[in-house]
């Protein structure tokens, strides 16, 4: 018999179709009523499986007395309830590395296109204001410009190798320094972003870095500078950030996530100084097969009782 899983949320057709072939997969997203769904239907669930921003909470842990693992389709764990896993001695597992390339080179894109406003200029073309009324306002260069990164783990070294073929002066902010990196390390964040034209967040998200980039530090950044978030909507203060571009306090944002997720604060979607993703920076079809692959082979280790590819913390 296969052993039974559930899914708290979609994962791309290969991955699913993976999936149901080895297991019996309780889709919780289709449940009209989640609390019946996890008491009847998913009870014997011996695995969760999940996504970055979905999590699973300690009320979907609790619901399922067999759950021996849970396997995480992204890399951050801040929407898992980890103590209550712990407590009850589940292993999490993550997919770190395989998408560590494309958020960095959507981190650098969302740089680039809301510096150069590279949206702003492509409706300027397909709304004939070129054509009738001329050249588009002058954009602001990224190049050879001073970026803060908030967070160097693997992403934000990532971003910051990317950035150094632009010949920006790359700073950051991190729980702990890297001395084996030359980077240079700068303890109060409201330093560090004084000091940037762009403040580029991939720290993980969490009770910890909850509002880290509040007002204070985006005035800081200032009238012509830009934020750039790929890592969790929770870091940023997302009201401070609407009223700071609104007052242009703040130049622009690049966002690729947002504290309420898929709601994004209408006032964000009134600003061409913005440019928004919908959290899709690990959303490309070599990146998602990857850490499908991964979810996969963690949960088939586990129940060949092998040793896990990738357990959180790693
Ligand atoms: C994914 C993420 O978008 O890795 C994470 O933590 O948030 C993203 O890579 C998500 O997990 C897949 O839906």
């Amino acid at each position: 018999m296969k052993p039974e899983i559930l899914m708290i949320a979609r994962a791309m057709p290969s991955v699913m179709e993976a999936l149901e072939a080895a297991y019996t997969v309780h889709r919780l997203w289709e449940a009209p009523n989640r609390t019946e769904f996890l008491a009847t239907v998913a009870k014997n669930a011996r695995a969760i499986c999940t996504n970055g921003g979905v999590g699973a909470s300690g009320e979907i842990i609790d619901a399922l007395p067999q759950l021996e693992i849970i396997a995480c389709y992204g890399v951050g764990v801040d929407a898992i309830d980890l103590p209550r896993a712990k407590q009850r001695g589940i292993p999490v597992t993550t997919t770190p590395d395989v998408l560590t390339a494309d958020v960095a080179d959507l981190a650098v894109a969302l740089m680039l296109t809301t510096t150069r406003r590279v949206v702003r200029g492509d409706t300027y073309v397909r709304s004939l204001e070129w054509a009738n009324l001329g050249e588009m306002p002058l954009t602001r260069t990224m190049s050879g410009k001073k970026v803060g990164i908030v967070g160097l783990g693997r992403v934000g070294q990532a971003v910051a190798k990317r950035l150094s073929a632009f010949d920006m002066q790359v700073s950051y902010t991190s729980r702990s320094t890297k001395p084996e990196l030359s980077y240079p390390f700068v303890a109060d964040l409201l330093e560090l972003a004084t000091s940037s034209d762009f403040l580029v967040i991939t720290a993980a998200g969490g009770s910890s870095s909850r509002h880290l980039v509040n007002q204070a530090v985006l005035e800081a950044l200032g009238p012509q500078g830009i934020l750039v978030n790929v890592a969790r909507g929770s870091v940023v203060d997302e009201v401070a950030l609407v009223a700071a571009l609104e007052s242009g306090k703040l130049g622009g944002a690049g966002l690729d996530v947002f504290a309420n997720e898929p709601h994004v604060p209408a006032a964000l979607l009134k600003l061409d100084q913005v440019v928004l993703m919908p959290h899709h920076a690990s959303g490309t079809l070599e990146t998602r097969t990857a850490m499908g692959d991964l979810v996969i082979a963690n949960l088939a280790a586990h129940f060949a009782g092998q040793p896990l590819i990738t357990p959180y913390p790693n």
